[in-house]
């Protein structure tokens, strides 16, 4: 609101083309996204762009390739630019404080949609939109308890986590780590960044075959990075899905493809439709309403046979 009121030009005032005063009362969203590192993120940007397009707000998108330092610089160039609301997928947890601060020393509201921030000062953004990742851990570890219920002997596991410091690889490895945890036959052999790609957990869980004869879990963060370890593993000649059970979260395509075929066990579903929300949230925001500090994606989990079900009517 009333974002003219602290520029220091006052020539600028009246044309920043945004909902500050005036009769003008369109929005302009600085968008600022992860990357391009998966399935999810596909969906994910197609959907914030569609949904613009749709609430007709005009939306600057910028790619960050994976990289804090190209979303910092983002932030600070829809700052410069005056638009009306920055929302921002972060792509790790830590260190937002200082370009969240400038942006709200500029009365621009920042939304957090997908992952979230460490920040102790919660008064740096207006809203969180997204999962709650842990909980979805915590589901991927229950469904392991459930299958493995009469086994005697250990469990071999080994995870491949999602981008270092991010908050879904933080938490999904804290959720399952709680649930597993209550049995000690559940054992974590191996874990490992994959960066939420298929290349890399092709590459990470090659090398997990190579030094662990004995591998009875595979834990993926994300459907693609399972998918590239089922590459991997049919490359060792094993079969993915019965010498190794997959537990994979997202529940993209390509993903309830692998899961009906039989290669994939479980999937824990993370919904990247976080579009509509989002611009409900941003018009709002904009005009000064109030909105929960909190927005929790709603999901489910699917097994083989339910995947085989909704496979056809998947939007994503
Ligand atoms: O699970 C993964 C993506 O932040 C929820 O990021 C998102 C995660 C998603 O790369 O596939």
């Amino acid at each position: 609101m009333a974002v003219a009121a602290c520029g220091s030009s006052g020539s600028e005032s009246g044309s920043d083309g945004g909902g500050s005063g005036g009769g003008d009362d369109s929005i302009t969203m600085g968008f600022s996204q992860v990357g391009a590192e998966s399935g999810w993120r596909t969906a994910n940007t197609k959907s914030v762009q569609e949904s613009a397009a749709k609430a007709g707000i005009t939306l600057k998108f910028s790619d960050a390739q994976q990289k804090q330092e190209n979303q910092i610089k983002a932030i600070r160039s829809f700052v410069q630019q005056r638009v009306d609301v920055i929302a921002f997928s972060p792509v790790v947890e830590s260190g937002w404080d200082t370009v969240l601060k400038e942006a709200q020393n500029a009365k621009i509201p920042v939304i957090l949609t997908d992952r979230a921030v460490d920040s102790k000062d919660t008064t740096l953004y207006k809203t969180f939109l997204g999962s709650d990742f842990i909980e979805e851990g915590k589901k991927a570890g229950q469904w392991l308890v459930e299958e493995y219920k009469d086994a005697t002997g250990t469990v071999n596991i080994v995870e491949l986590q999602g981008t270092t410091g991010s908050a879904p690889a933080n938490d999904r490895k804290e959720g399952f780590a709680e649930v597993i945890g209550a049995d000690p036959k559940f054992k974590v052999i191996a874990s490992q960044t994959g960066d939420f790609t298929r290349a890399k957990g092709k590459e990470v869980m090659e090398a997990f075959l190579k030094s662990n004869p004995d591998i009875d879990v595979l834990y993926a963060h994300n459907d693609d990075m399972g998918l590239g370890a089922i590459e991997a593993i049919e490359g060792a000649g094993k079969v993915p899905g019965q010498d190794i059970k997959i537990i994979t979260v997202d529940a993209v395509k390509d993903g309830m493809q692998a899961l009906a075929d039989g290669k994939i066990n479980f999937i824990v579903e993370c919904s990247p439709l976080l579009g509509p929300q989002l611009m409900d949230l941003a018009k709002k925001v904009v005009k000064g309403e109030q909105v929960p500090a909190r927005v929790v994606t709603e999901e489910t989990t699917f097994t083989q046979e339910q995947a085989e079900q909704v496979l056809s009517t998947r939007q994503y």
